[in-house]
């Protein structure tokens, strides 16, 4: 490889004006073309990433109807505001794209509206979770049936990767987050949500995924002493037992001085928000993304406003 004719990282984020992370992540899943040097550094060759500018930047055109540029991610999300923006997934249109299994269309769909403006805490509070719980109403009135909300699950789950992989991320901000669903609750948008949100805003993520037992998630954070916890619960099955394991948990981890954040329908009523305390005990995504990214900056002010 020699070395004038290739680009770094750096220069390649330079360049395309992203930052560093996103065009390591765009390596890693291939959508940006890139070679390793025998020190492990990626490199990138000019043609390569003059055609993944010009060919629709994200690489998605040539997997999804819909081609995203970089410079438009720049553009747009820079210079539209959510509220004059054309492009917003409404709840229906996503509903009915999620139990046909559209998974291109509702990609589209987030996307889009990713691109112009909405921020992805807005998705996952208004569309997404709107179309979902209209699924849930439906199954539980008998008119859709299981499979078409196992379908719809599925696909919003897949379409969360792919946000996953087109959503721009900052560069890490060196802190770590873990988050998971309760045990016996199998509900995994929620956690995934949680996932793709903190990425975006420069966290380093484990996913424990759902049904973690307390005493896994104790186990996990002793080892990777997290700034950050985010715990969901949809459904709070065992509530003496849980509370007396968390109580266990919250010990360790009231040493470690990290910040817990209880999300979901099962952590929403006051009475249980008392037999769990946290940080943060939180109704929304957004509260999630504004505790994040005031963590990264200003980490006494998060826990104080947090707290309060
Ligand atoms: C998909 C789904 C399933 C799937 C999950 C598959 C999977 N891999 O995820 C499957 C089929 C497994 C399932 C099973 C069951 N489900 Co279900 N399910 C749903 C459904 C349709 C969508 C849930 C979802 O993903 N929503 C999307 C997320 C993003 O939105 P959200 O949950 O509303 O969360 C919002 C906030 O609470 C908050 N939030 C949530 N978590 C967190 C975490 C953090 C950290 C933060 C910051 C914020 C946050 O942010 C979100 C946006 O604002 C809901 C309907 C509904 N109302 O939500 C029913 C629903 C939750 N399920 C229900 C039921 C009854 C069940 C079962 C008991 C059914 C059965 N008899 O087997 C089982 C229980 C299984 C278990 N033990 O977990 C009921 C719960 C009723 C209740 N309160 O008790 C619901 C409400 C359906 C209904 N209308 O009856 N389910």
């Amino acid at each position: 490889m020699s070395s004038e004719r290739w680009l770094t990282s750096k220069q390649t984020a330079q360049l395309l004006g992203v930052s560093e992370a996103s065009i390591k992540r765009w390596a890693d899943s291939e959508l940006l073309q890139s070679q390793k040097t025998v020190g492990g550094h990626r490199r990138f060759r000019p043609e390569d990433v003059a055609l993944f500018q010009r060919e629709g930047g994200l690489g998605v055109g040539r997997r999804t109807p819909r081609a995203v540029s970089v410079v438009e991610i720049q553009k747009k999300r820079h210079a539209t505001s959510p509220s004059k923006a054309k492009s917003s997934a409404s709840p229906q249109t996503l509903f009915e794209a999620l139990i046909a299994g559209r998974g291109e269309e509702v990609s589209a769909l987030l996307v889009n509206a990713y691109l112009h403006g909405h921020s992805l805490a807005a998705l996952f509070d208004g569309a997404l979770s709107k179309a979902m719980r209209r699924i849930g109403e439906l199954w539980y009135e008998g008119e859709l049936t299981v499979a078409q909300e196992h379908i719809a699950t599925r696909t919003a789950l897949d379409v969360l990767h792919t946000l996953r992989r087109v959503v721009e991320v900052p560069e890490e901000n060196g802190l770590l987050a873990i988050c998971c669903s309760v045990e016996a609750d199998f509900h995994e948008l929620p956690v995934q949500c949680t996932h793709v949100l903190l990425e975006s805003a420069g966290w380093r993520v484990l996913n424990l995924g759902p049904n973690t037992p307390f005493s896994a998630l104790a186990e996990v954070t002793s080892q990777h002493l997290p700034q950050l916890i985010c715990v969901s619960s949809t459904i709070l099955t065992n509530l003496d037992r849980a509370v007396s394991e968390y109580g266990e948990f919250r010990k360790n981890v009231q040493s470690m001085k990290a910040v817990i954040v209880l999300g979901g329908a099962g952590f929403s009523n006051i009475t249980i928000r008392k037999r769990f305390p946290a940080t943060l005990h939180a109704d929304s995504f957004r509260q999630l993304s504004e505790l994040a990214v005031l963590l990264a900056t200003q980490p006494k002010r998060a826990q104080a406003d947090a707290l309060r």
